[in-house]
Formats: C-alpha cells, structure tokens, sequence
C-alpha cells in the first residue's frame, strides 16, 4: 500500500453480518441460496442490498437493465470519474452465498471503513451490482454488465427469453427494477472486483490471494436433436431415430474431449432435456447445453468445432437432425497490467501470500475490462467447491480480501 495512504480498514464482522442476512433471501435450507435474476427472491435480495446503500449515504441509481450503481462523492469536484468495485447477487439455483454478493458486500464495507477513518477519497467510488451475471435463468451470463458497457444493445437484452419461459423486459417490470438512468453506463476510472476463486487453485497452494490476470474464453451452444418416437419394445435398433442416444453420446464426446485436450480447457453438459421424456418411448427429441471454455483462444475454437462435427455426424447416422443456438461467446480477456500490479502489491504490502491465475469462471469484471482498466482479487474457495450451497470461504480470508479490495480502491481514488 502507498504509505502516504490513510490506513482505511474493513471489519469483517460487519461483512459476515450482511452475507448472512442477504444469505436469508431465497434461502435454500441447505446452506445455499436461490435467486435466480429477476425472480422475486432477485428482488428482495435487491430491496436489501439498496436499503443497505441508501444507509450508508450512497447516491443509488438504477439504469434500464436493472444494474445499480452506488456512488460515495469524492472531494476532487465534479467531472470526476468514480473508481467503482462490485459484482452480482443473483445466483444458480444451487447457489452459495458467496458468489458475487462478496464483491458487492465487502464494497459496502470499505464505504464503512472510509467513514469510520473519516476519510474522504478524491475520486468518487461506486459499488455496484450488476443484472443477471450467472445468466442461467436468461442467457448470456454477464448480461447487464455487457449492456452497461456497450456490448448488447437494450432491446436485444429486454428480448432475451428465459429456460422458463419469461421476456427479460416483462420480468424487469414485473419485479419492478426497470430504473431509468441510460445504457450504455458511464466508464469508471477503474474497475476492481472482489469473488472467490471458486475454483481449487488459491487453497491446494495455500495462498491468500489471488491477483487475477485475466479470464478464460465463454462458449455457450445450445443443441436441439429432432429424431422420431418411438414404441421402446416394438422398435427394431436399425429403425431407430433416438435422439436421447444421441445426446448421451455429445455429452460423452464433451467430456472425453475436456480431458484429452487437457491445459485449462473444460467442458459441460449442465441442461439435458427429452421429449417426451417417458420410460418407454424412443426420445423424438432432446435439447441439451454445451458449456465450453479455454484461456487459449485458439483451442477453445478447435474445441466447438470438434463437437459441432462430432454432434453433427452422430446424429446423420442416426437419422437424426441437429440445430445450434448460441447463448453466450466470449473471447478471453486479459486485466490491466498496472492494476494487477496494484493487487500483488496491496497483498504483498499485507504480508499476505499471493499468486497471479487466470479466473476459470466469468464475471462482470471481464465486461467493465472494455471500457476502463480492471481487475479482481480473488479468495480461496474451501475444497474449490461453487455454485453449490457448501460454498465456502474462511472469515480470515474474506477479512484478507476485503482489505486488499480497500487498499486498492484507495489508492485507485486518491
Ligand atoms: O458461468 C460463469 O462462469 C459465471 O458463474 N456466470
Ligand atoms: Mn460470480
Ligand atoms: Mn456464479
């Protein structure tokens, strides 16, 4: 941390008492939390989380894709771009408690330590949330920080159709979130966002915090197999159009593919549906999720195409067609230097351990990371376990990142 620095310190009680209580909207007995982007739990995790802002003095502004930006004025004067920090608090339907609200939450906490010092920033900071982030309820992921930026234009978002069925835009209205400040968002200053790795990487190493460079390419496909239902008994094999076999066998190809192209590439079939979807009936149809990534580029192109031949075969010799949607594509994104430099720094400054790794998982950083400079400091995941109610990070560790977050966004303001 630069010396001439105010020492602004973050209190992790306070932190831990605002997971808990945002944890208890759309608890799900088991630990985790469901709050799927703009159900009614999304809301009532919004109405929390802004009545928090609001207490803490913050200029709260909602835009039209429901993203809320929370502003602490700095003392430079207006025309001043805020240095902002923040993430999501929708999660998966299996969802921990901390994915996403650690980065909103622990911002909310470094406005408090800057009051509690009295301090007051020369840029403004802004705490942010960001819409439908998981995006598994609408697709794409990162859907409102892509809209803030500039990625997607607002109709297109308002359009998109949820797995259940709902218009984004309906559903925006309906829980009554559809603020009125303009998309594309203003460009912060800088960009940096607190998560936990959710992956094994920081605890198999045990190291403290993760300067994050960058992270990894996106590739959502959405495959629909049309075959022909069938009697299960009467139907000879060699008659047989079984779009439930194909799908089996993309969802293995997937997996083998994943491990022999090795390096950081994965692969998943997280959604699989037949119709229609009975004991004894051949699957006349199946529509099923491939979740691709890479930090390679390159690799995670030859991956989509090596399962869009192999899908695309296996289903002409059934007899069987094959049609594609994308649901998300992101290229992979590289931090800015200079503020993964800050990050290792601030760590290092702590006396905390620290490692630079690539994010295996997407987050609204990636999107802010068009517009301004931006990066992320990650905490360790116990047992590299998320999007699964055991999710889990140890106090001591949120404390270490929550201050690393402030020391940062500090020196970013001064
Ligand atoms: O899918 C992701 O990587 C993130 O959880 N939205
Ligand atoms: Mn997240
Ligand atoms: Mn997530």
């Amino acid at each position: 941390m630069v010396d001439s620095q105010p020492d602004v310190s973050t209190k992790v009680d306070r932190l831990l008492a605002d997971l808990a209580a945002l944890a208890a909207v759309g608890d799900t007995g088991d630990g985790g939390n469901c709050r799927l982007a703009l159900t009614d739990d999304d809301a009532g995790g919004r109405e929390l989380v802004v009545g928090w802002m609001r207490d803490l003095g913050l200029d709260v502004r909602v835009d039209r894709i429901g993203n809320v930006v929370a502003t602490r004025a700095g003392s430079g004067g207006p025309g001043l771009e805020p240095v902002m920090t923040g993430s999501h608090i929708d999660t998966v339907r299996t969802g921990g408690r901390y994915d996403g609200t650690l980065g909103v939450l622990a911002g909310l906490e470094v406005v408090r330590a800057l009051d509690d010092a009295g301090v007051r920033t020369r840029r403004p900071l802004a705490v942010a949330f960001f819409t439908d982030e998981e995006g598994s309820r609408f697709a794409p992921d990162m859907l409102g920080s892509l809209v803030y930026v500039g990625g997607m234009p607002l109709e297109d978002a308002l359009d998109l159709v949820a797995i259940d069925g709902a218009v984004l835009g309906a559903e925006l209205e309906r829980i009554g979130w559809a603020g009125s400040a303009p998309v594309p968002g203003p460009a912060p200053h800088a960009y940096v966002e607190l998560h936990i790795e959710q992956g094994p990487v920081l605890e198999e190493e045990g190291v403290a915090i993760g300067a994050v460079t960058g992270v990894q390419g996106i590739s959502w496909q959405e495959l629909t197999l049309v075959g022909q239902a069938n009697h299960a008994g009467t139907t000879p094999m060699r008659l047989r159009h079984d779009a439930g076999y194909v799908a089996a066998e993309v969802a293995g190809f997937v997996r083998r593919l994943a491990v022999s192209l090795g390096g950081h590439q994965v692969g998943t079939v997280g959604r699989l549906g037949l119709h229609p979807d009975l004991v004894n009936v051949v699957a006349a149809r199946a529509v099923l999720t491939v979740d691709l990534r890479n930090t390679e580029a390159a690799v995670l192109a030859t991956a989509e195409e090596r399962v869009r031949s192999f899908a695309e075969s296996c289903a002409s010799g059934e007899g069987v067609t094959a049609s594609w949607r994308t649901l998300a594509r992101f290229e992979p994104v590289a931090f800015d230097p200079g503020v993964v430099d800050r990050v290792e720094a601030a760590a290092v400054a702590r006396g905390l351990s620290v490692r630079r790794l690539p994010s295996g998982a997407g987050h609204d950083a990636q999107m802010l990371a068009r517009v301004c400079p931006t990066g992320m400091v990650f905490v360790p995941s116990r047992g590299g376990v998320s999007h699964n109610p055991a999710e889990y990070t140890a106090p001591s560790d949120l404390a270490a990142g929550a201050q690393v977050l402030a020391d940062v966004l500090v020196d970013l303001a001064a």
